[in-house]
């Protein structure tokens, strides 16, 4: 049998997840199995979608911010690669930069299409996203993303991401529409803002379209803000002003979870003044401790992530997909049946009203009936029959276009619709148009369905014991 696209790239994400992490791996499969309920039921499409290429297997760390806050400085200091990003106080690498391991001793640097060709990154989404701004999203693709590779040990089953600022002005919206599915998609993110510009609009600008999206959202904690250059800010202002109006900033985007730091890059820093030279260095250094300790973090906490996903998804289908293509069934069906029922009633009491007209009677329609030959009446039976089997029929397709129709306004979320409509359409053919009346499961479900779903949530708690043993950070998740 012919391999899908989708097997060949998850063939090639489990070889590169068996060098990394092999409960992973496992768990790939386990993503497969979902696949196979849901294309069963209609609701993912066989050729194109896959549970298991939702997720984004690698651990990702994207640094965002400001305009020359530092960010480039701030990852070649990481990597210890002074060469890897350009940095300077012009927009000198207006491209987002993705960084990855490689054994090869030079720096490398890939076109975007590089990046669709690799399994670990969740990047196909991207060009999608693009396709939004810009009509040639395909060629334009290399305007936006380059791909690094950097031999940092480091940077070992993660992957970087460094971002142009928000100031530039042109290629703007796509530059915000990917930054937000870089944060969507990242485990840890760094947002920077610049200390020697604490407020003007840049700034806001930053809080507004980052972190005002984020407020809410469940996984908040993977935000780390960075108040960074404190050493010139050191030598002009009063650090503790500034903090302060940055703090101000941030909470009154209604920011109040997260964690803030406040560093100064080491490398490439001004002479400190006396008085506060030690406090300074000392806040920067442990803070830029901790920052390096999460980003090392991130691979554990991925693990837990993509487990965590898996149970999302199978509890998502058991309890909100499944019940909703029930639903629909359950609609379509009773729409059938009290149309029919109406017609029968309107059809008994036309009749009534025609005999009550002409004088006929149901006995003398019966006698009627009873003096006709077996050959005319088993026409007329016949008739009956193919007349009423084609109305069942096209009752029954109008009904479903009716529902299908409902559901384009019913449900907002594109995906889900989408899956929905070929779902409820896996449901509405012929045999289960003729025989309606007693349908009672959508296509695909039945009690083994239900016990294969039971079986893949059992399995989730086997792989969090599994993980906790492998980390022996038993919480595995954060101190
Ligand atoms: N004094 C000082 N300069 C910094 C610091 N971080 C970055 N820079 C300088 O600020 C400029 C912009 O840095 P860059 O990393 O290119 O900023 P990006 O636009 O955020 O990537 C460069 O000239 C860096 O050398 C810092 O903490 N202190
Ligand atoms: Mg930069």
């Amino acid at each position: 049998m012919a391999q899908t696209q989708i097997e060949v790239r998850l063939k090639n994400l489990k070889e590169h997840l068996k060098k990394e992490n092999n409960i992973l791996c496992e768990v790939v499969d386990k993503f497969r199995e979902l696949d196979k309920i849901a294309y069963k039921l209609g609701y993912l499409n066989p050729d194109k979608q896959s549970y298991a290429i939702r997720v984004s297997w690698w651990p990702m760390i994207s640094v965002l911010g400001t305009y020359s806050a530092g960010k480039s400085t701030f990852i070649n200091h990481y990597l210890e690669q002074p060469e890897l990003q350009r940095t300077g106080t012009h927009a000198v690498d207006d491209k987002f930069s993705i960084i990855c391991f490689s054994n090869n001793e030079e720096v490398t640097t890939l076109p975007a299409t590089a990046i669709d060709a690799d399994p670990r990154f969740p990047f196909y989404k991207i060009s999608k996203d693009l396709d939004d701004v810009a009509d040639d999203a395909e060629q334009r693709l290399d305007a936006y993303l380059q791909l690094k590779t950097c031999p940092s040990e480091k940077l070992r089953g993660k992957i970087l991401i460094d971002s142009p600022g928000f100031d530039a002005d042109n290629q703007r919206s796509s530059t915000l529409r990917i930054s937000q599915h870089i944060v969507d998609l990242s485990d840890l993110v760094l947002v920077f803002f610049d200390a020697r510009h604490p407020e003007p609009g840049a700034m806001r600008d930053t809080l507004e379209h980052l972190v005002s999206k984020t407020l809410d959202r469940p996984d908040s904690n993977k935000f780390l803000y960075i108040l960074n250059q404190m050493d010139i800010t050191a030598q002009e202002d009063n650090p503790e002003e500034v903090v302060a109006a940055w703090m101000r900033a941030l909470s009154q985007t209604g920011l109040v979870t997260g964690r803030f730091y406040r560093t100064f890059n080491p490398d490439v820093s001004v002479e400190l003044p006396e008085n506060v030279k030690e406090r300074l260095e000392k806040k920067s250094t442990t803070d830029m401790q901790d920052i390096h300790a999460r980003m090392e973090q991130i691979g554990v906490e991925r693990s837990y992530r993509v487990i965590g996903m898996l149970e999302h998804i199978t509890k998502d289908l058991e309890q909100n997909i499944v019940p909703q293509i029930k639903g629909l069934l359950q609609r379509w069906k009773s729409k059938v049946i009290w149309t029919e029922i109406t017609l029968d009633f309107l059809l008994l009491i036309f009749a009534a009203l025609w005999f009550a007209a002409t004088d006929y009677t149901w006995s003398g329609a019966w006698q009627h009936l009873s003096s006709l030959g077996t050959a005319s009446l088993g026409a007329i039976a016949a008739l009956l029959f193919v007349v009423g089997l084609w109305l069942h029929l096209k009752i029954g397709d109008i009904a479903a276009e009716k529902i299908l129709e409902q559901l384009q306004t019913e449900v907002v979320d594109e995906t889900t619709r989408e899956g929905l409509t070929r779902a409820f359409n896996k449901n509405t053919g012929t045999w289960n148009k003729l025989f309606i009346w007693f349908v009672e499961q959508p296509v695909g479900w039945s009690r083994k369905t239900q016990q294969r779903l039971n079986e893949i949530l059992g399995s989730v708690n086997s792989y969090v014991q599994k993980l906790n043993d492998q980390f022996t950070n038993p919480s595995g998740k954060e101190n």
